[in-house]
């Protein structure tokens, strides 16, 4: 039996009452995942009655010394409106000492609670701690955050979560969005407390929840002759990684194009010990270029999501045609310690296009994420540059066939311009599947 982070809190449940039989059972070869039950300050009453964290909503990455990833950190919500904040180290060898979490409406209520000053933010003021003993070993830790605090710090269904860890390197870590850089990661566009630490932060939208994490995008024409629409191929994309495993699951949710795709990823091969299928269904395809593995996730999207009815054999974008249930995929990596996970940039999610309208058949070629490669770009017909591949971290109502990007959203592509939908009239609605 594998002890992960949700079979953690089911124990410290459990063995707040009978401490003796379980810390037996926790220390077993295995099992040394579950030896922070001894009296977390941050366990409320209601734990008692938990027997398992939800799946998580978001996965952040957990930052040590500003570069390093060194695992991960989760939010779920519960029945009760709780938060269960999960912290699962994933580099071998470092393990939990200190852990300190709070959840906040704003910096100017930090700063009026005095949990913020100067030096940034203050770990040893936030309302949940707890620690461990090096000798503990303690890789997961799971903090419950009850109804009643969440709402008094929660602003319309949002709220900002921050999460220290004091870490047996000696390291300080904090989860946030990550970037790229030459030493591993930056935390340069983390949502970044004031003060002279590297403290992060970062949001957490409660009414999300169940959504997914991303949403990838495509025009699929190259060089002139696209309309904006970006629907041509609109994919949606959840990542989860447990243990030894990353759970991939993708959802092609519309197809605005004639031209048929084929949807790939590429993830660096370092720690990956397995590509499987996930809930039984057979391995997904794969290749591999020398230091990465290209998983082919749908071969022919037209095949995983067939029109209905739409004579250009396009889902999902024009009102007249029923909505079609998106297609689904999942798949499974089996990973080692070292592995590392980006939840930022999780790996590059690409497309193989063919004019033939039917892969894999006739001449192809493949467009990227702008935002992830910095390639792949189309021309319109004033001359300005756009995006082949466009990524939104969040669910996204794409514009309907032949809307132009900037009649729903007219911030695009300023940053963050999906935050700004002008006109949902122009979009399509998936709920119209329900
Ligand atoms: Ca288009
Ligand atoms: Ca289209």
């Amino acid at each position: 039996m594998k002890l992960t982070g949700s079979k953690l809190v089911a124990l410290i449940g459990v063995c707040l009452s009978v401490f003796t039989a379980c810390q037996k059972e926790a220390l077993d070869p295995g099992f040394n995942e579950a030896v922070s039950f001894g009296k977390p300050k941050s366990v409320d009453k209601t734990l008692q009655t938990v027997v398992s964290v939800p799946e998580p909503c978001i996965q952040r990455s957990l930052v040590a010394g500003k570069n390093t990833i060194v695992g991960t950190v989760d939010v779920a919500t519960g029945s009760q409106g709780e938060l269960y904040i999960t912290y699962n180290i994933t580099k071998p060898n470092v393990y939990l000492l200190e852990t300190h979490a709070d959840v906040f409406k704003s910096i100017d209520q930090l700063k009026a609670d005095k949990k913020i000053s100067g030096g940034g933010a203050i770990p040893g003021k936030f309302a949940f701690s707890n620690s461990f003993k090096a000798g503990e070993k303690v890789t997961s830790y799971t903090v419950v955050v009850p109804q009643s605090y969440v709402s008094q710090y929660s602003v319309n269904g949002t709220i900002f979560i921050a999460t220290h860890a004091s870490l047996s390197t000696g390291d300080s870590a904090w989860a946030g969005i990550t970037n790229d850089a030459p030493k591993g990661v930056s935390l340069q566009n983390a949502l970044q407390f004031p003060g002279a630490n590297w403290s992060v932060y970062f949001d957490f939208d409660i009414n999300q929840c169940g959504g997914m994490d991303f949403t990838f995008a495509w025009e699929d024409l190259q060089n002139l002759g696209n309309d904006g629409d970006y629907n041509d191929l609109v994919v949606q994309a959840d990542g989860l990684r447990t243990g030894d495993e990353l759970k991939l699951t993708f959802k092609i949710v519309a197809r605005g194009a004639f031209n048929d795709h084929s949807f790939k990823i590429k993830i660096p091969m370092a720690g990956i010990t397995a590509i499987q299928g996930a809930d039984g269904g057979p391995a997904p395809e794969y290749t591999t270029d020398g230091s990465n593995y290209i998983i082919r996730v749908f071969e022919s999207t037209k095949n995983a999501l067939p029109a209905n009815g739409d004579p250009y054999d396009q889902v999902n974008t024009l009102l007249q045609y029923d909505c079609v249930a998106p297609a689904v995929k999942s798949i499974v990596l089996k990973v080692n310690g070292d592995f590392v996970y980006n939840t930022s940039k999780p790996y590059y999610p690409f497309i193989s296009v063919y004019p033939s309208g039917a892969a894999p058949w006739g001449s192809t070629y493949d467009l990227s994420l702008y935002d992830f490669t910095g390639q792949d770009t189309w021309v319109n017909s004033v001359g300005v540059s756009f995006p082949n591949g466009i990524i939104i971290p969040k669910n996204w109502r794409w514009p309907l066939e032949g809307v132009t990007i900037s009649g729903p959203y007219p911030a695009f592509p300023a940053n963050n311009w999906a935050a700004n939908l002008a006109n949902p009239s122009l979009t399509y609605d998936l709920n119209r599947c329900k």
